[in-house]
């Protein structure tokens, strides 16, 4: 079999933040698939350049290049057909899908912008000052996204109603089994475990088991990664 190899984010110190990545991490391991992760800095493009675009994650299976993590998924699932199953099937990619757009589009706007200010204190100068470009597209600096955190905290444990009502059933989104969908919810989760010592979510919500559930997965390859231990700078570096 080639060798596989999966283009990541990394912080100053290694940190593996990329929560697009960490959908493609967590679906080579439910493949069973071995694979190695190279760590590239956000503002490093030229380190990404034989891609042909400017985003993680990339996977490079021997020759093959595939970018973006739901186009990814799909090649895991056509390339290794007898591994185990991330989608369950056409009916299945087609609701996994659901859950890239809805995470996509209504779970992460609601809370990345608030929680950036703390992505900037893991990553280097040149990093953060490419990370802060993302200023222009809210029209608003890190620092006033940051004061919006508890509502925006509120706004997106709204959003995960219909998903919690499902965990009542199931003890996974995908039902009695973790697959892609979960990957891609979870991904969340772990990216602001990873970045941020902020709570998510209340003790009793049942998203909270169900993280431990997929934070136990694979021998524990997601709890593997460090949790963010020092709380954000008051004043990061500009
Ligand atoms: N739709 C893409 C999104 C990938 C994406 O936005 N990746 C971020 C890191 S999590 C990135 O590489 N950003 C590069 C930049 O901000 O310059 C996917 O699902 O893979």
């Amino acid at each position: 079999m080639a060798q596989i190899t999966l283009y990541e984010l990394g912080g100053a110190n290694g940190e593996r933040y990329s929560q697009f990545s960490w959908r493609t991490k967590m679906a080579l391991a439910h493949k069973g698939l071995a694979f190695d992760t190279l760590a590239v800095r956000v503002s490093d493009k030229a380190a990404i350049a034989f891609s042909e675009q400017d985003k993680v994650p990339i996977l490079k299976d021997g020759d093959h290049v595939v970018s973006d993590s739901w186009k990814i998924a799909e090649y895991l699932e056509s390339t290794y057909p007898d591994r185990p199953s991330l989608f369950g099937g056409e009916v299945g990619r087609g609701l996994s899908r659901v859950i890239n757009t809805l995470t996509d589009r209504q779970l992460i706007g609601k809370i990345v912008p608030s929680m950036m200010l703390d992505v900037l204190g893991l990553v280097d100068e040149e990093d953060a000052t490419h990370l802060r470009k993302l200023e222009r597209l809210f029209k608003k600096s890190m620092e006033e996204m940051a004061t919006q955190r508890e509502t925006s905290i509120a706004d997106f444990r709204r959003a995960l109603d219909p998903l919690r009502a499902t965990l009542r059933w199931q003890p996974f989104l995908s039902g009695a089994a973790p697959a892609y969908a979960d990957y891609i919810v979870f991904s969340v989760f772990q990216w602001a475990r990873i970045i941020s010592q902020t709570e998510l979510l209340e003790p009793a919500d049942a998203f909270v088991a169900w993280r431990e559930r997929m934070l136990d997965l694979f021998g524990g390859l997601a709890r593997q990664e460090p949790a963010r231990k020092e709380p954000a700078p008051k004043e990061p570096s500009r």
